[in-house]
């Protein structure tokens, strides 16, 4: 559809970007933190690992002050369960809780909100050791971890964001570092822990409104448009197939608290059903979000599934589509370009997914990621020419800008990443920030903060409020 006439980016509209703790931090074992499951994973071979990553820990104060100066409205993090809880539970960790007042005293202190993530595929390895999210006692542990965040940061905080990309954790966790490799019966193991994670996630909800009536809280998985290959049917019904494993799942429960029907009968035809305890169905109804938090990167393309086994080929990254036989098969999209990752680029599948979402759940949403990874140069006079980020950022919010004089609803875009930080199992020059962290993959150099061209573009965008983008 098109406009004669687009609309302007709401008033107080959330403009910002996004890390998350164990991607920017490092300090991995400082002031009392404990292991999370990302820092014992075996790291992929060639690139860096977690420990030190952008030393945020230590250049919160210079980070911010670069982030205020961009203009940032919002500053998107997550906690670090394992500074709050070192073991997961039990006794609280001060030093820990200390070190995110100050971050977030930091961030208010510059006019910014702070958009906090309770948890950012970091789980406390503790956890992990006693069966992780497949043990029914990973519920009441997010719950008293939920509990202590509240009680700190609650007058502080109005915007908290439950669980990162929980379906990519089910579906891609070999390539995010969260899966148990000892699992001997993977899927059906995930989708227990799915079902405790949702019901973690319902009462973490119901949670805060009890105790913070001005808080907002909403769910933030990745969610994107799924295309059928062809007009055929059967590609037709693949797609839907696989938009309701991948997509609806996640916040038909969130929203509607209900397992998505196409979904619940591929769990039975595979034996996969989650244990269901009695009470679970009316915590997961009761609960409701204010919004929903999304992360988009690239849409997917689908086909029939052949029924052979080239239906499972993929390479296990999170953003490329792996199949399933008698489901699904991952396509080619032939209309759209890649990114130097093999991560195809469609803004207009952006504009779709923010329309699909909005018509499906008619809640208020803010982009929480999107972003363009890329081995950026630091070139004489400390300068980074990122204008494949500047065009791939513009051409996304042109998109965005269409999707809200479709009518919908979005009153926030927080791209990844604020500043470089190391990808999920990429490394540190897979680059996404507005700011450039001086280090290479296994030297750490002056880690000195320079800003990229996209950080000047950026800071025109947020001063025009999007009308020069
Ligand atoms: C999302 C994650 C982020 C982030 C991003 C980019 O899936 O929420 O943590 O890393 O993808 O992916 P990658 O780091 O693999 O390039």
């Amino acid at each position: 559809m098109k406009h004669t006439s687009l609309k302007t980016f709401p008033e107080n509209f959330l403009w910002g970007g996004s890390t998350s703790a164990y991607q920017v931090e490092g300090a991995w074992n400082e002031d009392g933190k404990g292991p999370s499951v990302v820092d014992m994973a075996n790291h992929v071979e060639g690139v860096t690992d977690f420990k030190v990553t952008s030393d945020h820990y230590h250049h919160y104060k210079e980070d911010v002050a670069l982030f205020a100066e961009m203009g940032f409205k919002a500053y998107r993090f997550s906690i670090a369960w394992t500074r709050i809880f070192p073991e997961g539970t039990g006794e609280v960790n001060q030093k820990g809780v200390e070190f995110y007042h100050n971050l977030i005293d930091e961030i208010k202190q510059h006019n910014m909100e702070p958009i906090v993530t309770m948890y950012h595929f970091d789980l406390p390895y503790a956890l992990q050791q006693q069966g992780g999210w497949a043990n029914r006692a990973m519920v009441d542990a997010f719950e008293q971890y939920a509990q202590v965040l509240f009680n700190e940061y609650g007058d502080k905080v109005t915007y908290w964001l439950t669980i990162n990309e929980q379906n990519m954790m089910i579906l891609h966790g070999d390539a995010i570092g969260t899966l148990d490799p000892s699992l001997k019966d993977p899927k059906k193991d995930l989708y227990q822990q799915n079902h405790h994670m949702l019901v973690a996630q319902a009462k973490a909800m119901k949670m805060c409104h009890d105790k913070l009536p001005h808080a907002k809280i909403g769910p933030a998985p990745n969610i994107v448009s799924i295309y059928p290959a062809t007009s055929k049917p059967e590609d037709i019904l693949a797609a839907d197939n696989y938009v309701a494993i991948r997509n609806w799942l996640y916040l038909d429960m969130a929203v509607f608290g209900k397992y998505n029907h196409v979904v619940w009968s591929y769990l039975e035809e595979n034996g996969w059903t989650p244990v269901i305890q009695d009470g679970d169905m009316e915590i997961l109804k009761g609960a409701k979000p204010d919004f929903i938090a999304f992360n988009y990167y690239t849409s997917q393309t689908v086909q029939e599934s052949t029924g052979d086994e080239e239906d499972k080929q993929g390479t296990g990254d999170q953003h490329l589509t792996i199949g399933e036989t008698g489901v699904f098969k991952g396509a080619k999209n032939q209309h759209l370009k890649t990114n130097e990752f093999g991560w195809e680029i469609d803004p207009v599948g952006f504009r779709t997914t923010l329309r699909q979402i909005y018509s499906r759940y008619g809640l208020p949403l803010i982009v929480t990621e999107t972003g363009l990874g890329a081995f950026d140069k630091l070139e004489e006079g400390d300068k980074v020419h990122d204008e494949y980020r500047i065009d791939f950022l513009r051409k996304h919010l042109e998109q965005m800008q269409l999707a809200i004089s479709d009518g919908v609803e979005v009153f926030g875009f927080c791209p990844w990443s604020a500043i470089d930080l190391v990808s999920t199992h990429q490394g540190i020059s897979k680059r996404y920030g507005f700011i450039y962290v001086n280090r290479d993959e296994f030297e750490l150099l002056d880690m000195r903060r320079i800003r990229k061209d996209s950080f000047y573009w950026y800071q025109k965008v947020i001063k025009t409020n999007g009308q020069d983008i």
